[in-house]
């Protein structure tokens, strides 16, 4: 039985993206994050993540979490390239070199992509955009994405996917840190080939089924 916790407005749509693709059954549990909560621990908050039977599974309090049988992972790029690893086929790496390429990509998006395009996200979410605070919060945020953006610019000059030429699980796990920033106009205008990329990767019909039951969940 494989198990993943967490909603799909959280990191947990990396593993389910994977799972959708590779047409895998799986138990979904959406635990919602308890900041999202005004009192998680009220009697009728749903699952959370300071809920006593989640931080049974797992204490660090964060989803997702996976349960495979009796093996446990938490952290969204260790589950997805876990699920990949096991289900994926020619979504894994094919050999040492591809490994290495797919740990780098998860990597750059988890060191140098990720919070600021979340921090680009939350302005946007809180609407506060258009005010002073927060277009200086893009724009800072913005300077520092430019280097990884230009990385990633790079490397798909004459290239469709990241790595092997074939959509892999590096293409759902870079791409999901890349899409937080989104909402913000332009964001990828200064980089076409990321821009056409990021478009590949949400024209799979995997990401577009999980991209309608995120926007069917609460904000
Ligand atoms: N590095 C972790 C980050 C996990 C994480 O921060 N999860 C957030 C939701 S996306 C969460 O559970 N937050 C709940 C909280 O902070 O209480 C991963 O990639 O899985």
């Amino acid at each position: 039985m494989l198990t993943i916790y967490g909603t799909m407005r959280s990191r947990a749509t990396r593993p389910i993206w994977l799972l959708y693709e590779t047409g895998t059954e799986f138990t979904h549990v959406p635990v919602i994050q308890s900041y999202r909560l005004a009192d998680p621990q009220a009697a009728d908050a749903p699952l959370n993540t300071a809920s006593p039977e989640f931080l049974a599974i797992n204490p660090q309090g964060l989803v997702p979490a996976m349960l495979d049988g009796d093996l446990l992972l938490t952290e969204s790029l260790a589950i997805t390239y876990y699920l990949a690893r096991k289900l994926g086929g020619d979504l894994a790496p094919r050999d040492l070199a591809e490994e290495g390429q797919a740990v780098q990509w998860a990597l750059l998006g988890a060191t140098a992509v990720e919070t600021p395009a979340l921090d680009i996200a939350q302005v946007h979410g809180k609407g506060i955009a258009d005010t002073p605070e927060g277009k200086s919060i893009v724009a800072a945020r913005t300077a520092t994405l430019a280097r990884p953006f230009a990385r990633i610019e790079a490397h798909l000059q004459g290239r469709d996917w990241l790595m092997g030429d074939r959509f892999t699980v590096a293409d759902i796990v870079l791409s999901e840190g890349v899409r937080y920033a989104m909402a913000q106009p332009g964001i990828y205008d200064e980089w076409p080939a990321l821009k056409a990329w990021l478009a590949r990767c949400h024209a799979r019909p995997a990401w577009q089924r999980l991209w309608a039951e995120r926007n069917a969940e609460p904000a």
